[in-house]
């Protein structure tokens, strides 16, 4: 008798435990539905000492995506400006020392896509001419 009582009493704890599993496992999907339906990819760029880090970023064909802009110059201005060619740039951004922007960059056609900085102080070379300057790739699928 008192051995049956004990034994049911492990029999609710199991359940109890299997019942959080189960949550667990919902929550889990969930998040693995909610991740795979949200598939934007957030593509980081740094902007200091005149140049963009890293030069060169991939997309598939007609694959949208958010472009972080993060200037980590304290002090110098920066701009973010990509160009489809002859039409008017698809992005372009101003960033002020420390500033970080996100930018959501439309789903494109194959091909190879620059951009670059064009701040330029009085006389000097403009910051593109200092190498700052990148490409984006949109490869075919
Ligand atoms: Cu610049």
């Amino acid at each position: 008798m008192e051995y049956s009582h004990k034994h049911s009493s492990r029999g609710s704890i199991k359940k109890i435990t299997l019942h959080i599993f189960i949550f667990i496992g919902c929550l889990v999907i969930s998040n693995w539905i909610y991740a795979s339906d949200d598939a934007t990819p957030v593509i980081e760029l740094e902007l200091s000492d005149y140049r963009f880090s890293p030069r060169e970023i991939q997309l598939s064909t007609n694959q949208s995506a958010i472009l972080r802009l993060v200037n980590t110059d304290s002090v110098t201005p920066h701009n973010f400006i990509m160009e489809t060619g002859n039409d008017s740039p698809i992005v372009e951004v101003d960033l002020l020392g420390g500033e970080t922007v996100e930018v959501k960059l439309p789903p494109l056609p194959a091909g190879r896509y620059t951009f670059y900085c064009s701040n330029k102080l009085l006389f000097m070379k403009s910051h593109r001419e200092k190498g700052m300057e990148g490409i984006l790739i949109v490869n075919p699928e």
